[in-house]
């Protein structure tokens, strides 16, 4: 049999809209639902961060329900951070001596589908299919450090943050891929930048999301890997190296001496996964709502360039500063 991290195509088979009907919702959901904060952008204040309504029951579920494994690897992520990168690099470090690199599943499956997104399998009420995964399972979340279960400071968790601005406009350019109409283009784009700066983003604020893992990184570095997906871009090898210690399964003499850790990133290189058959085809996501080409669309820094006013840069790099001073960190 099998071990270890294995593709997980929860959805395989179809799957869509009608998904979302979580038959364990809890008596009281709705009520809990109705006394919370709304945002502008109908996001939902709970425990100090903003949430999309139909997300947030997946993640009382979590809080309720989800038994982590001290085995468990937890890629935690705002969305639009680069999670399908680091989901393949992971995936990729961790089952390379399962085949040759060659013939690594990451090369005929979505990085989505060979790392599962934990707080969508909740929403939709398919939690307990976790329960027979393997160990080590390879988890993806947008949960803040704070709302996951206390028994995640047993596993490792690896965190990557992005530049605020790059976000806002990958996630503007992603809505826009959505095969429903009405979750197209909800909000403008300045509306999407806004949100950024008050804090009210979905999984935000970001500053906060951010800090807290960054926290936990400085106080147990040997459990939370704290990452920057600008640093990724600019020294990809080297990280991928301290990702594959951090993970427990360093790149040997001899792997060094062959390249394996240059192919690895080769393999989960923007290039080379948007130009695979099976991520040009079919949709994804937990709700089967984006196309698998949407989670690569130009990869890369600084692209905010190309659609924000230098107004808007400045309105969110100034808050950033601010909500971020003295940390240490910056965004
Ligand atoms: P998610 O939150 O829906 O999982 P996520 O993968 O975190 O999305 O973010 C998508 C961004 O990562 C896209 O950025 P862009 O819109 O600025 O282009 C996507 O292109 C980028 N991305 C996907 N795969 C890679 C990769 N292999 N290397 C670098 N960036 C990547």
């Amino acid at each position: 049999m099998a071990t270890g991290p294995m593709p997980f195509k929860i959805l395989s088979g179809g799957g869509g809209e009608d998904d979302d009907i979580n038959l364990n919702r809890p008596h009281d959901y709705d009520e809990l639902i109705a006394t919370l904060p709304r945002s502008k952008l109908n996001f939902v204040l709970y425990q100090n961060f903003w949430w999309r309504e139909r997300l947030l029951l997946g993640v009382i579920q979590i809080q309720q329900r989800f038994r982590p494994r001290p085995t468990d690897v937890f890629l935690a992520t705002i969305p639009k951070s680069g999670s399908t990168w680091l989901r393949a690099l992971t995936f990729t470090i961790m089952t390379r001596n399962q085949t040759p690199l060659a013939q690594n599943p990451i090369l005929s499956h979505h990085p989505h589908d060979c790392v599962v997104f934990m707080d969508g399998i909740f929403a939709m009420g398919h939690g307990d299919k976790l329960e027979s995964m393997p160990s080590p399972r390879i988890l993806n979340t947008h949960m803040p450090y704070s709302t996951l279960p206390a028994s995640v400071a047993d596993c490792l968790i690896v965190y990557l943050c992005r530049d605020p601005k790059d976000i806002a406009v990958s996630m503007w350019k992603f809505l826009d891929k959505s095969q429903r109409p009405d979750v197209s283009k909800p909000f403008s784009f300045d509306e999407v930048c806004d949100m950024f700066c008050e804090g009210t983003s979905p999984y935000g604020p970001v500053w906060d999301h951010a800090l807290e893992y960054r926290r936990e990184s400085l106080r147990r570095p040997e459990n939370v890997m704290f990452l920057k997906y600008e640093e990724m871009m600019e020294k990809t090898v080297v990280i991928v190296k301290r990702l594959a210690e951090f993970l427990g399964c360093p790149f040997s003499e001899e792997e060094e001496k062959e390249g394996v850790a240059e192919e690895v990133v080769r393999i989960c290189s923007f290039e080379s996964l948007k130009g695979l058959e099976v991520n040009k085809v079919g949709n994804q996501g937990i709700f089967q709502l984006y196309p698998n080409s949407a989670y690569f669309r130009k990869g890369g820094v600084g692209d905010w360039k190309n659609y924000m006013s230098p107004e808007m840069a400045e309105k969110i790099d100034g808050v950033m500063k601010e909500k971020l001073q003295g940390s240490g960190l910056v965004l």
